[in-house]
């Protein structure tokens, strides 16, 4: 049968990337196309993105991916969560914040105020993040004036498209989604004073958005559909993890760590509450139960300030090399201090933290490197456990995907940490899901296929490295 493809647009807090999805019948291959920094960029009123920027490179990234594969037959997105961008007129207001800008403390303040936390749990099922949508909302007196607030993927849809509208598993990380009806809680926002009319249509991943056109068609050169996919990439991940077994737990390891399992059905009880989990959607209508462990942010932003302080590029094999290398007692930090969440001079702040609790400062590179990431993997650790305790499962592994599953010394870590197995790979896994949910609304699995005849592709197409616990 003929090779069928799709193009995936993934963009993440750190990089971006175009690539196209094929499928043989059997196995699905990824064919990077375009890779593009992102990160955070201070300006006047605060931390934003620069999202025109990367709008640019998501159109170089479709043209660039379709005259290497003409047969293109659609394009999917999917990026980071919770952050938005305002259209007045059909232009976007300004560029949007950066979840990470610290205006949104004004905001947690504000709808507490209003309905606390015990209140909002059961109605959204989210744990607490200072940055959920909601909070951000509150802290924006652009949002009366505008038409429409779309979430990153679906800000994309619409310049390329013309069609506004809000993808579910995207949604569901605003606050503002009922985790029980799946409906936009027009209740909640009006005690928050958050226009209804903001709030567009939910859409279903699979569903067929609209076709590229405009000036979007003319740069990329076709008129490609735009297939709603999970859009929140932890959606994504999650749908492209091929699951072992019912109770094995997943870890989607980027800049942040999101520990959890699938549910059929939310679980809302005080200690999921008090242990901060959180019930997300996912790709089919299942529970993304999980929290969210700072992950690689830690060690990227470390980093990154050895690499300000020498002027040149630090290597990161090597780095991990030595700090595997390292022998004796490793101190631990709380992985989740919320203190280690703003960007800037990290090697110092992890030291602070560390000197608070009493505990030695690596006086290396590579021992502050092998702290960071056992403090990591003591998180996931933890989070595991209390995953387990919370829904009555018996862990027999893990999946630990995305980037951090080609970090051996976190990964084996990990294992140790939580005497579990852990399965690492794919490390492309958010693209992969993107790719499958367009796949299966393009008809390449049938007309039934699951999200475990999905899975199913995944394991027929990568292999994993695994990593058994030490005693
Ligand atoms: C991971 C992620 C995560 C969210 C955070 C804002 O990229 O989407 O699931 O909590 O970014």
């Amino acid at each position: 049968s003929a090779v069928r493809a799709v193009a995936a647009v993934d963009l993440g807090a750190t990089s971006g990337r175009v690539m196209i999805g094929r499928f043989d019948g059997g196995m699905l291959r990824l064919e990077p196309v375009a890779r593009f920094p992102n990160g955070p960029v201070a300006g006047q009123d605060g931390l934003h993105w620069d999202f025109s920027a990367l709008y640019g490179h998501i159109l170089d990234g479709l043209r660039l991916a379709l005259e290497r594969e003409p047969a293109l037959e659609s394009v999917g997105i999917d990026s980071w969560a919770v952050d938005y961008g305002l259209i007045r007129d059909g232009a976007l207001v300004a560029e949007p914040f950066h979840y990470r800008d610290d205006r949104t403390a004004r905001g947690v303040e504000a709808v507490h105020a209003v309905a606390p936390f015990d209140e909002l749990y059961p109605r959204n099922g989210l744990q607490f993040l200072p940055f959920n949508t909601l909070y951000q909302f509150a802290a924006d007196d652009r949002l009366t004036g505008s038409d429409v607030a779309l979430l990153i993927p679906d800000l994309v849809a619409f310049l390329l498209t013309g069609r506004r509208g809000a993808e579910r598993t995207n949604a569901s990380t605003t606050g503002l989604l009922d985790v029980r009806t799946g409906a936009w809680d027009l209740g909640l926002a009006a005690r928050l004073g958050i226009p209804a009319s903001v709030l567009p249509a939910i859409v279903d991943p699979g569903t067929h958005i609209g076709d590229v056109s405009g000036v979007a068609a003319t740069h990329v050169g076709a008129v490609l559909p735009v297939i709603a996919v999970g859009s929140h990439d932890t959606a994504s991940a999650v749908a492209a993890v091929p699951l072992s077994s019912p109770d094995a737990a997943y870890i989607s390891c980027g800049t942040w760590g999101l520990v959890g399992l699938e549910l059929d059905a939310p679980v809302l009880s005080d200690a999921a509450r008090a242990a901060n989990f959180t019930n997300e959607g996912g790709v089919d209508g299942r529970v993304r139960f999980l929290h969210n462990v700072t992950g690689l942010w830690l060690l990227s932003e470390t980093v990154r300030a050895w690499e300000d302080e020498d002027g040149s590029p630090v290597a990161l094999p090597e780095l991990l090399d030595a700090a595997a290398a390292v022998t004796g007692d490793v101190p631990l930090f709380d992985a989740d201090d919320p203190r280690l969440a703003a960007p800037g001079d990290m090697p110092a702040r992890i030291g602070a933290v560390l000197a608070e609790a009493g505990s030695p400062i690596p006086a290396t590179r590579p021992g502050l490197a092998r702290t960071i990431v056992e403090s990591i993997a003591q998180a996931f650790a933890d989070a595991l456990a209390t995953a387990a305790l919370l829904t009555g499962r018996e862990l027999d592994a893990v999946h630990l995907v995305g980037g951090g599953s080609l970090n051996r010394l976190l990964c084996q870590a990990t294992a140790d940490r939580s005497g579990l197995p852990v399965l690492a790979g794919p490390v492309e896994a958010t693209a992969l899901g993107n790719v499958l949910v367009q796949g299966r609304a393009q008809g390449w699995f049938g007309p039934d296929a699951t999200l475990e005849d999905l899975r199913a592709v995944v394991t027929a197409s990568v292999s994993l490295v695994r990593y058994e616990p030490r005693g």
